[in-house]
């Protein structure tokens, strides 16, 4: 069985990260095992949050899982709690490596041209050294322009959006995707592999949802190490995260944190394979 090791934290209540990571990438049939960057009562986008960062833990976490002689088939992050776990995060994916791992980082900082509570200019500048080492990056538009030390663009063009990938390219990930991006009334994702820019797009449904981008990476990452071309990969994570949008705002005790991909797994588990 394959097996992938994902970093970020576990909020506790909020519907991100491990808390999304673990079941969708079980539930394609591959092992998940989530290296937490902190615990959080829930996540920071409640208007209060209690945090335990666990910075000073995650060398030790690293020490014993490769002692054990554990291997991954990739190493995929998201949330990282402070700037000074991104060193320690690159560490691991360098004691990690192997032929033909997958690394994914989900750059997950900002949205809709804000900073989450929390994040420095600093943790920028080192999560744009991590996605370097990256096979694939799923920022939004506003991580990526943070990545790339620019001013929000609101309303991107296609032609923005092809700029951007190139410049993100450039910074040294080998593949760089785009998410939350509008195209013709639909909503998907936008990526360029070095030489060709392709998307995938859906039914644009009128509704704002936090934690898109923890379902879709996940999807992404589940997709990917099962094989699949980054285009199918694409196609497949866009495809789930609209089911699950669909899922949620037909329900009428929607909560405004989280969408539900729970409704969906079960239908959507095959997909991802
Ligand atoms: O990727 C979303 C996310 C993950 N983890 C924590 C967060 C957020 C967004 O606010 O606060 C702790």
């Amino acid at each position: 069985m394959k097996r992938i090791a994902t970093i970020q934290d576990f909020s506790c209540v909020g519907r991100c990260s491990l808390s999304v990571a673990l079941p969708i990438i079980s539930a394609a049939g591959i092992e998940c095992c989530g290296i937490p960057t902190a615990v959080l009562s829930n996540h920071t986008g409640f208007p209060t949050f209690f945090k335990h960062d666990l910075t000073d833990c995650m060398n030790s976490f690293a020490d014993k899982i490769f002692e054990c002689g554990i291997t991954f088939d990739a190493v995929y992050t998201g949330y990282l709690a402070s700037a000074s776990q991104i060193g320690i995060v690159e560490g691991f994916i360098e004691r990690a490596r192997r032929e033909d791992m997958l690394v994914i980082v989900d750059p997950a900082m900002a949205d809709d041209g804000v900073l989450y509570s929390q994040i420095t200019p600093e943790h920028a500048e080192k999560m744009r050294q991590l996605c370097a080492l990256a096979d694939v990056i799923t920022p939004n538009v506003t991580e990526a322009c943070l990545l790339l030390g620019e001013d929000m663009i609101s309303q991107p063009t296609g032609g923005d959006i092809r700029l951007i990938l190139s410049e993100l390219v450039k910074t040294g990930a080998k593949n760089a995707l785009i998410t939350g991006v509008e195209q013709d009334g639909k909503i998907g994702a936008a990526a360029f592999d070095g030489s060709e820019f392709f998307g995938y797009f859906t039914e644009k449904i009128p509704l704002r949802c936090m934690g898109t981008g923890d379902i879709f990476a996940s999807a992404l990452t589940a997709s990917l190490v099962n094989g699949n071309p980054l285009k199918t990969a694409l196609e497949r994570a866009v495809t789930f995260v609209g089911k699950a949008v669909s899922s949620t705002y037909s329900d009428p005790e929607r909560r405004f944190y989280g969408v539900n991909f729970e409704s969906v797994l079960a239908d959507s588990a095959g997909l991802l394979k």
